[in-house]
């Protein structure tokens, strides 16, 4: 067995079972070797940041990592602004990289760069393997690692001689930490925290979000008259019909600040002290007021659920009758497409146990409201800010949940970064529905024009944020990649393509026409 194959065994044994990949020479023993390993899904992806994104996609909703492959320091390269989302979402992915055999790079072919440096800011772990008898032992390494609380980017560099030398067979998985319970100081803190008069807030992210957790905040706030609110960009949320309704801290930074004013002490769960997106002259950095006091319940690698269990307990909440939402789904909106009838209609629209992929940019920010009484769904977003990451992170989503429909709500603009993802939607046939928000711009940065205070701003200065001239045909781009579409231009029209994306088994666009 040689150290590719010895390598692939290991990551089935381990639960690593899918991988997505872009190889090239330096990883052609990698993918022989699939075909002589039972239980490796090898998707392909026609650009590396569809590949990582959909790793990032794929573990968020089947809680295990999947594998990448890529090529060398250039293919890790195309693929590392969705490892840097996936890094700060603490997804786990084990990041394979093929590299020049060891002997080889002395030499500074083509293809030779310094690929652990370029991996290091963007992973929490990077080893490269030393020879073919110690790759089985990395990749387990790499699994653990990945899986460590709360999660990360695990970069595994292979020299392409440890691939193809005699191997030492298939290595077990190290024990992986279980998240770590959190002090007793830690919660005497925070139920002194709520009980110690109006103005309190719970502030979620992580595993508070998912069921459990939203049902014990729901029980503490029922308790103690705290608010409860989630960081503005979550890893994973459980909404709708019978969770408790939790609103975002809003991304502008007025409307933060807003939200925020009154706040007097603040409990973060998992969770980090909000601040701005970017800085902006006259505008603060932190969002919080001045007066507010922070106590840590949980750390992002504590155990959340566990901690909120305790904190129910202690401030005695843990009967405590909750509102949960009802299913009381908003009409089909009518008439003129707008941003908020797009999400009166998703309230209707949203299947039971629907994964909503949100890189709707400035016109989703809004569809928190009208989508709180849908059916029970997820609501994925990104937590990088790297754009780009929808179309891939929603074909993850779909290998990983294939009985359950996927609906892609993407800017234009970020689409076009990823948008060969639809290629391997359409060749997985994944059931994916994009509702495409075409505005022919790059909205949200006319806004922070503004906002940053820039000016005499004029054509030139428009040109960077406008997407026409051409015009983008996304109906005709997925068309061309093998997914079937359809282009509307009012909400009716809207209604019944997006019914009819949702009736089809397998990806489907709708192109909607913002202006
Ligand atoms: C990798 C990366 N490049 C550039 C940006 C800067 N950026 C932020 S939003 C944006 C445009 C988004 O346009 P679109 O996706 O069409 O959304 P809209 O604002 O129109 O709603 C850009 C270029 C970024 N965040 N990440
Ligand atoms: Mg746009």
């Amino acid at each position: 067995m040689n150290g590719a194959e010895s390598l692939v065994r290991t990551l089935v044994n381990g639960g690593v079972d899918v991988c997505f990949s872009n190889p090239g020479t330096s990883e052609m023993h990698f993918v022989a070797a699939l075909d002589r390993v039972d239980g490796m899904r090898c998707v392909l992806a026609l650009f590396e940041g569809v590949a990582t994104g959909a790793a990032d996609g794929y573990a968020r909703m089947a809680e295990k990592p999947a594998a990448t492959l890529l090529h060398l320091g250039p293919g890790l390269a195309n693929g590392l602004a969705n490892l840097h989302n996936a890094q700060k979402a603490s997804t786990p992915v084990v990041n394979i990289v093929g590299d020049h055999a060891t002997y080889h790079r002395q030499y500074n072919s083509p293809l030779t760069s310094d690929i652990e440096t370029a991996a290091e800011p963007f992973s929490g772990w990077v080893r490269t393997s030393p020879d073919a008898k110690h790759v089985a032992i990395d990749g387990a390494d790499a699994i653990a690692a990945a899986m460590t609380p709360p999660g990360q980017v695990a970069t595994l560099i292979l020299p392409g001689d440890t691939a193809w030398d005699e191997g030492a067979g298939s290595a077990v998985v190290p024990k992986i930490p279980e998240r770590a319970k959190v002090s007793e100081d830690a919660i005497k803190e925070a139920a002194r925290a709520l009980q110690a008069g109006p103005a309190a807030m719970l502030l979620l992210t992580g595993l508070a979000l998912r069921d459990k957790g939203l049902e014990l905040a729901a029980r503490i706030s029922a308790k103690t008259g705290c608010r409860v609110m989630a960081q503005t960009f979550n890893r994973r949320m459980e909404r709708g019909a019978g969770r408790f309704s939790v609103e975002r801290v809003p991304y502008p930074v007025d409307q933060a600040l807003a939200a925020l004013n009154g706040t007097k002490r603040m409990v973060l769960v998992g969770s980090k002290e909000p601040v701005a997106f970017f800085a902006y002259p006259d505008k603060p950095s932190k969002l919080s007021p001045e007066y507010c006091e922070f106590t840590t319940l949980s750390r992002p690698e504590e155990d959340s659920v566990h901690a909120m269990e305790w904190l129910a307990d202690e401030v005695g909440a843990t009967k405590q009758p909750v509102d949960l939402s009802k299913y009381a789904p908003p009409a089909l909106a009518k008439g003129k497409i707008e941003a908020m009838s797009i999400a009166q209609s998703l309230g209707a629209l949203i299947p039971e146990n629907g994964i909503i992929v949100d890189e709707g940019v400035s016109t989703g920010r809004g569809f928190f409201p009208a989508t709180k009484n849908a059916h029970p769904h997820t609501w994925l977003q990104n937590m990088g800010g790297s754009i780009g990451i929808g179309m891939p992170l929603a074909t993850g989503a779909a290998v990983a949940c294939p009985d359950r429909k996927v609906i892609n709500v993407q800017a234009d603009g970020s689409a076009m970064y990823t948008i060969q993802s639809l290629w391997t939607q359409a060749r997985e046939n994944l059931d994916i529905v994009t509702i495409l928000l075409n505005n022919r711009s790059y909205a949200i940065l006319r806004m922070e024009l503004a906002n940053v205070g820039a000016q005499n701003v004029g054509r030139k200065a428009l040109d960077m944020l406008d997407l026409s001239r051409p015009d983008l045909d996304f109906v005709k781009l997925a068309s061309g990649m093998g997914v079937p579409g359809e282009r509307v231009t009012t909400m009716e029209e809207f209604n019944d393509a997006v019914a009819r994306g949702l009736a089809v088994k397998g990806p489907y666009l709708v192109e909607v026409m913002l202006v």
